[in-house]
């Protein structure tokens, strides 16, 4: 699977091939064990998990293609990075390397042990020298969200061009106008590097080819979640597909996850369910699910639930809104436009951020969920002091809920199986009685 050729691209972008290709190899592997073992795939499937294997390969070859008709590309680590601009002008923004447990002790010989694991993987990543995506990636684009990050890119600069955007703690007035001009100040960088004026139609497009891709996304949550009798596609593959939407040529991958949806759409018609009708249908709260933390969900479905929801940034957080271009007539306009949807993002980083609330009672009200997973990834504070506002809301309007922390290590797999378990048994017993 990895060629030759792929070796001599490595090499000349400063991989360390011999790490990559056994990294490669124990991916390939994990996410056979994953998904490969589940009943009753959509066939449609094939394109995601062929994207999963090509991931270091196929689409790195892809991203240098992009470099040579002297188009940006951009690594990032949070939403609020505005990848309409760079779609607009024909380069590539993507989420990068900063799910797996095997980077992290690297990480740890600069970074202390008690941040949370995205940090960590990401960091030892580029120590490492062993994602294609980091690699490639003109420069890195980070935020001022939490604690960890901001005080890691200081220590990530020294080994990767690095710019940083602030992203205010709160959504008052004066603070969207700094963020307004952190988003003016970013398209003039990209305007910039790529020698390029970002018109008003150019940046139309971009944002255009964004909202298709999330239509397409906001397609599948309701095919997934929507029929409480029937799942026409479990949660691991549809966080398998939502993780690809973070490193996918973004009209290929709407064209793709559309084709999905057409064959699910197909299976609800034909009542083609992959849970049995009365399984546990949960929502996943919380942190960010970077490729390949398929820890929880991979637990929670071989424990005998489906996942048919996440409230999360590789999810509904992601998608849930478009950028409404109908009225703009000017450039300003259109940033205006992109400020009102990032600044409806309820992420834990602002304070006070009760909308968050409310949102999560609507998505389990559609969704006729039974239950939710609050999911914090170790050590990331803001989530995990929020959990406390989210679990009193939503106990009190009689929702169950389970709150786990983990990181990426398989050692706490039992401990949460076991108490997922009982949660599940919870469940079953209020349906019952
Ligand atoms: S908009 S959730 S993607 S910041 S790195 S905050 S998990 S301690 S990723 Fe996020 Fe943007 Fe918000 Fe979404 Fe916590 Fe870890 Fe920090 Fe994290």
């Amino acid at each position: 699977m990895v060629s030759e050729q792929h070796i001599k691209m490595w090499e000349s972008l400063d991989i360390n091939t011999e790490l990559l290709s056994k990294m490669v190899s124990a991916a390939v592997k994990r996410h056979e064990d994953v998904f490969k073992t589940q009943s009753n795939r959509p066939s449609s499937m094939d394109y995601f998990d062929d994207f999963w294997a090509n991931l270091q390969t196929g689409r790195i070859e892809e991203l240098q293609e992009v470099k040579k008709a002297k188009k940006p590309l951009v690594g990032t680590f949070c939403i609020f990075v505005p990848e309409e601009s760079v779609t607009a002008l024909g380069g590539a923004c993507y989420g990068l390397c900063s799910g797996s447990p095997a980077s992290i002790p690297e990480a740890e010989k600069e970074l202390p042990r008690n941040i949370c694991p995205l940090i960590k993987s990401a960091h030892g990543f580029k120590l490492l020298k062993a994602c294609g995506y980091t690699q490639s990636a003109d420069f890195i684009y980070g935020e001022t969200t939490c604690e960890a990050k901001k005080k890691t890119w200081e220590i990530l600069s020294k080994h990767h061009p690095i710019h940083v955007m602030q992203i205010p703690q709160k959504k008052d007035k004066k603070s969207l106008e700094l963020w307004k001009k952190e988003i003016e100040e970013f398209n003039e960088h990209i305007e910039e590097v790529s020698g390029e004026e970002l018109t008003f139609n150019k940046l139309k497009d971009g944002i255009e080819t964004v909202n298709s891709k999330r239509d397409a996304l906001k397609r599948l949550d309701k095919l997934r979640g929507f029929y409480p009798d029937i799942m026409p596609i479990s949660g691991k593959d549809a966080l398998l597909a939502m993780q690809i939407s973070f490193v996918d040529e973004p009209k290929r991958f709407t064209q793709k996850l559309h084709e999905l949806c057409d064959e699910l759409e197909a299976r609800v018609e034909q009542k083609v369910s992959v849970f049995e009708k009365d399984v546990p249908r949960l929502i996943i709260l919380g942190t960010p699910f970077a490729a390949p933390n398929w820890k929880l969900h991979d637990i929670v479905e071989t424990s005998g639930a489906a996942i048919i929801n996440e409230e999360s940034c590789i999810g509904h957080r992601y998608y849930k809104d478009n950028i409404d271009t109908s009225s703009a007539t000017s450039k300003e306009e259109l940033v205006d436009k992109m400020l009102e949807r990032y600044a409806d993002i309820d992420c834990a980083c602002f304070t006070p951020n009760e909308a968050r609330i409310e949102k999560i009672k609507k998505m389990i009200e559609e969704r006729k969920a039974d239950g939710v997973i609050y999911y914090t990834l170790a050590f990331c504070h803001t989530y995990n002091v929020e959990s406390f506002l989210v679990s009193s809301a939503l106990k009190e309007a009689g929702v169950p809920f389970l709150a786990i922390e983990s990181d990426y290590s398989p050692e706490d797999a039992g401990q949460i199986k076991t108490r997922i378990e009982a949660f599940l048994e919870s469940i079953k017993n209020k349906k019952v009685g």
